[in-house]
């Protein structure tokens, strides 16, 4: 066989596998910012199965690009324990006690490496444009491949079977918007539906963030941005702990639904 045969070969085999492998899963993740990528690495070290579905070619949604492309972002003392898990370097504000700065390249890139090093699967240029909703049930994810989203080509799309979907998908809350409109399911919200993101207030945001990071239908959850705007939460712009805190929580609380 020639070298150019062996490489490609080599790659639809190997890319096969890993899909056939991660057709059916514990947790499908959809989308791969920081609260989700978080959210993987513990569910993956909990011994869960788990994939994240991400739109673009690169993972780690709105973390690269710090403040208005400035590449560093601000974390609280309260989430320092999950970039030290991440191996992720941070900095004291020396004039803002219990602030810290570190650098949105290396965070996003070393979440990425964390939750893949733990076990996660990350599918990038995937988009999930549907669910898998029977008898009742969120299943799964309906996916297809960005371009083909992009493009508008009439290409149906394939499926994942999961028991539970994690919402990650930011400020549209993508997922749970296909569920109240599609499924035309009742989210656990004072309205049943998604009751949208407020402006700026970031202490407001941050806490939020972590409280509204739960499961809003059985078997669907959300986690980040995504719980935030679902609950009517602040935005907080680019400061993170709450993001990490919120994958931390997500985690756990799936993980305690697999009794893990
Ligand atoms: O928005 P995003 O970074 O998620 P997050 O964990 O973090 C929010 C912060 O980055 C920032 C902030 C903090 O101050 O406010 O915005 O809530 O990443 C969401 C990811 O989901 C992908 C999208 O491309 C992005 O990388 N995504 C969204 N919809 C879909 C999707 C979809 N339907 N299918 C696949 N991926």
């Amino acid at each position: 066989m020639s070298i150019e045969n062996t490489i490609s070969t080599a790659i639809v085999r190997k890319f096969s596998e890993k899909l056939l492998d991660h057709l059916n899963l514990d947790v499908a993740i959809v989308g791969g910012g920081p609260s989700a990528l978080v959210a993987a690495r513990d569910l993956a070290k909990a011994g869960l199965k788990v994939g994240i579905f991400e739109r673009k070619l690169a993972p780690g949604g709105g973390t690269w690009g710090g403040g208005m492309l400035f590449n560093e972002v601000v974390v609280q003392d309260d989430a320092l324990n999950i970039l030290d898990d991440f191996g992720i370097t941070h900095k004291a504000l020396e004039d803002a006690p219990g602030y810290h700065t570190l650098d949105s390249v290396e965070m996003a890139s070393g979440l990425i490496f964390g939750a893949m090093r733990a076990g996660a699967k990350i599918f990038n240029s995937v988009s999930v444009e549907d669910l898998v909703f029977k008898d009742g049930k969120v299943n799964g994810l309906v996916i297809n491949w960005t371009p083909v989203e992009r493009l508008g080509m009439h290409v149906d799309p394939l499926t994942v079977i999961a028991e539970c979907v994690l919402d990650g998908t930011g400020h549209p809350s993508e997922i749970l918007h296909l569920a109240t409109e599609k499924a035309k399911i009742k989210l656990d919200t004072p309205t049943g539906g998604i009751i949208g993101e407020k402006p700026m207030w970031v202490e407001s945001g941050e806490a939020s963030t972590v409280e509204n990071t739960r499961e809003y239908y059985p078997g669907l959850f959300a986690c980040g941005m995504s719980a935030n705007n679902v609950m009517g939460g602040y935005r907080m712009g680019p400061i993170f702990g709450g993001m990490l805190m919120s994958g931390r929580k997500a985690a756990r609380l799936i993980a305690e639904k697999f009794g893990k």
